[in-house]
């Protein structure tokens, strides 16, 4: 039986009431999208014919989920909320701090024994406040949420950007901060900018050797890592019925990469089929009860263009398998082009490792389809040309594949499985020579390719792709090499040909699995005692932030200019940093390390106007905090792209930045800078930009009179006592000035929890 199956089978009976009334109020046929988010509105919310892209709108989610890097910031936020209980059902799942080393048993240890405080930490306070906990080895979140408690026209929000992955599942699920999980958690609605609607018609039928990774390659190449701001995506036509739910939730999980609040897909065969094998027919039996209101009015995928903002038609027939990178997740080549591409970028082309898996693609039918060609190896006359990494998504794939063989056949070639947890994909993997920092290329099946971001290497080029190319390209050895066309030469000299993959959609035989690696809450945990050690390294209690003081900010020092490209993982890095995730203080010392400076082009090196000197960036900013003087970071387009973590914006808050202004931001990142009482605001004029200079102070005014929709200036003095005035946007409303006033949201709640 389904989690949660009394809440599941509640809200599809309210739904056709629900729907049917916003359909009268707006006069015309739903989207799915809308009607998701109409049947979620909070009670509080009166229904409205809301302005997409500008009306705020409160909405009550149906549950919750946290993985263990952020799930500490979040709970510790949590905690301070004063409330004895989650008001949504919520769960907690270790996955990210698991470093990838030699095989899947021994790293797990080395992960329980190292992040014994941070599992503890997580376990006791999952138990006391009616959590679920997902221990260390269960799996990735986006994996155990789709197995477990994804389900159609459900709404979910999670403390990671790729929540987004349960779209899979016809959700309307969205990452978020950790403050905004807290609200959801506290049983506050939970507020989002009515979003816009992009309609993605699949006509055809995915064949050979392309795959559903190989649609959201695409679609990254056509919108860009910022195409999809502030936009539900919503995906539909005969090939996204012809295809597999676990396909669906990886074209749903990167759509993350186009800065998407989030994409989906109506309820369809495909999900009845995968909630069954996943244990859940009785999700499946409710939501056919309910199928018309969990896909769009057929009016609006017959005429898409007069119901979505954009509508984009992508062919399935004709489509072909990409590879996206270097460095960044939207630079899109089909396979066919990589030859002349790579030659004309000097990208080197020799494969040194592939890797398949995390929450994007590790489902039972993309491990089985790249095993088919793994057994191909022995017959042909081929090995490996590369090394070969298999990150299994959760402990039921694992155990299932394990079962039928896979991951056997996958050894046999010499593949290394690693645990089942994020590892190599947010750069927990102990690779060997990374430190030598060679310029190297390894492609892989998941989803971000950062700089840094696998191996800590910035002289590694990633390059995205399907788990079955990632596994022909890891035999092959050469980036450039494609399957379809291209023959291997074998150990007998022989030209030979790999063929095409094939594989189940789901295990023939059932999934199965000894231990899933749940632990349910206590059934009354108010006797929990939550212990943090005050000498502890990786966790601290929080202390509140201070309320604005009522005044204009005078004299700010800037701190960075950052230039080009600048995602959480230049402002927080992940990977070795982890595991101060709990720690806001020590974590803080990576505060915008890998931003590019502006003036000298390096990173984490940037000049202290007090001294003249240059030094890194934390350092610097420590002394202005000592020295009690309030900067400002100045950024480009885009600004925070990637991450849910709300590290990038306590860290600046909590070692005294008071203003961000950039010429854009990512969705996540700017509500997250409002949570924590900074300012976030963007240049009116993106040209001002280049009116910022090295040795600049700076006056924020109209502060006294914030209002939403009303800029705020700001003044620029430079060193030869010239000045630059600027308009700079904001998108602040009423509630979100209040936080700013207050010094942080979770100031708010607090005062209401104690005034109740
Ligand atoms: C990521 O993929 O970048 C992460 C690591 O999962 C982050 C969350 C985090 O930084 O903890 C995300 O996507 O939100
Ligand atoms: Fe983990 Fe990578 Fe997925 Fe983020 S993108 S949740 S790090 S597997």
């Amino acid at each position: 039986m389904a989690f949660d199956i009394e809440m599941i089978k509640k809200l599809y009976t309210e739904m056709p009431a629900k729907v049917n009334a916003a359909r009268t109020a707006l006069g015309r046929p739903l989207t799915l999208s809308e009607k998701i988010l109409f049947s979620h509105l909070h009670s509080d919310q009166p229904l409205s014919s809301f302005e997409r892209g500008k009306h705020y709108v409160d909405f009550a989610p149906d549950r919750v989920a946290m993985q263990d890097a952020t799930a500490q910031m979040a709970l510790l936020q949590f905690m301070q909320a004063g409330r004895p209980k989650v008001a949504v059902p919520s769960t907690v799942h270790c996955d990210h701090l698991i470093t990838a080393k030699v095989e899947a048993k021994q790293d797990l240890q080395v992960a329980n024994t190292e992040s014994k405080e941070v599992y503890d930490f997580l376990a006791s306070v999952s138990n006391k406040y009616g959590i679920g906990f997902w221990k260390p080895g269960a799996g990735i979140i986006h994996q155990v949420v789709l197995e477990n408690y994804a389900f159609p026209g459900g709404m979910m929000i999670g403390t990671d950007s790729h929540t987004v992955n349960a779209g899979g599942l016809g959700m309307i699920a969205i990452g978020v901060g950790g403050a905004d999980a807290c609200d959801v958690m506290a049983g506050l609605p939970w507020e989002l900018k009515w979003p816009k609607l992009i309609g993605i018609k699949l006509t055809g039928k995915l064949s050979g050797w392309t795959a559903p990774k190989d649609v959201i390659l695409k679609v990254a190449g056509i919108l860009t890592v910022k195409g999809g701001t502030g936009a539900i995506v919503e995906y539909f036509g005969e090939g996204a019925t012809s295809m597999s739910c676990t396909g669906k939730g990886t074209i749903c999980n990167m759509g993350a990469e186009i800065g998407a609040t989030t994409s989906t897909f109506g309820y369809d065969a495909s999900m009845s089929r995968y909630l069954t094998a996943t244990g859940r027919a009785d999700i499946a039996t409710a939501a056919d009860a309910v199928k018309d209101y969990l896909t769009a009015d057929p009016e609006v995928y017959a005429n898409p263009s007069q119901y979505f903002d954009e509508v984009i038609e992508l062919d399935l027939s004709t489509l072909e398998p990409h590879l996206n990178g270097p460095f960044t997740p939207d630079l899109a080549t089909p396979i066919s082009k990589m030859k002349e591409v790579a030659a004309a970028n000097g990208w080197p082309t020799k494969v040194e490792v592939g890797l398949i898996g995390s929450c994007t693609n590790s489902s039972y039918e993309d491990i089985s389809r790249a095993v088919s060609l793994a057994k191909q190896l022995d017959a042909k006359g081929l090995k490996l040309a590369a090394e070969f990494k298999i990150t299994p998504g959760s402990e039921q794939v694992r155990y299932t594949i394990a079962r039928d063989g896979f991951l056997e056949v996958f050894q046999s070639v010499g593949a290394d499985v690693f645990a089942n947890a994020c590892g190599p994909c947010i750069g927990m993997w102990d690779r060997v020579g990374a430190e030598k920092k060679e310029k190297n290329t390894i492609v892989h099946s998941f989803n971000r390719n950062f700089a840094k971001r696998a191996d800590g290497n910035p002289n590694t080029y990633a390059f995205v792709a399907s788990p079955e190319l990632v596994t022909a390209l890891a035999i092959a050895g050469d980036l450039t090499f494609n399957p379809i066309t291209d023959t291997l030469t074998n150990d007998k000299g022989e030209q030979v040909k790999l063929d095409e993959p094939t594989g189940w959609e789901l295990p023939v035989r059932g999934y199965a699995v000894e231990d899933a690696g749940y632990q349910a809450p206590a059934a009354d945990g108010s006797g929990v005692s939550i212990a943090v050690d005050p000498a502890s390294k990786r966790l601290q209690l929080l202390d509140p932030f201070a309320a604005w003081d009522g005044n204009d900010l005078k004299s700010l020092k800037l701190l960075i200019k950052a230039k080009g490209k600048c995602t959480t993982d230049h402002i927080s890095m992940a990977g070795p940093w982890l595991k101060f995730r709990g720690h806001l203080d020590n974590i803080s010392n990576n505060m915008l390390i890998g931003a590019v400076n502006f003036y000298n082009e390096k990173t984490d090196t940037i000049k202290n106007q007090l001294t003249g000197e240059y030094g890194p960036v934390p350092a610097t900013q420590r002394a202005y905090k000592a020295a009690g003087i309030g900067t400002i970071v100045v950024g480009d387009e885009n600004y925070g792209e990637g991450s849910s973590r709300e590290h990038a914006a306590m860290e600046p808050r909590h070692l005294g930045v008071r203003v961000v202004l950039t010429k854009s931001f990512a969705r996540i990142h700017e509500t997250n800078l409002k949570k924590q009482g900074m300012l976030a605001l963007t240049f009116n004029d993106k040209s001002d930009y280049d009116k910022i200079q090295e040795d600049d102070s700076v006056d924020v005014v109209g502060l006294t009179s914030f209002t939403p929709g009303t800029p705020l200036t700001l003044v620029f003095h430079h060193a030869d006592g010239s000045q630059d005035t600027v308009v700079a946007n904001h998108t602040y409303n009423q509630q979100q000035i209040d936080w700013f006033k207050a010094g942080a949201a979770l100031n708010i709640i607090r005062k209401q929890v104690a005034g109740a």
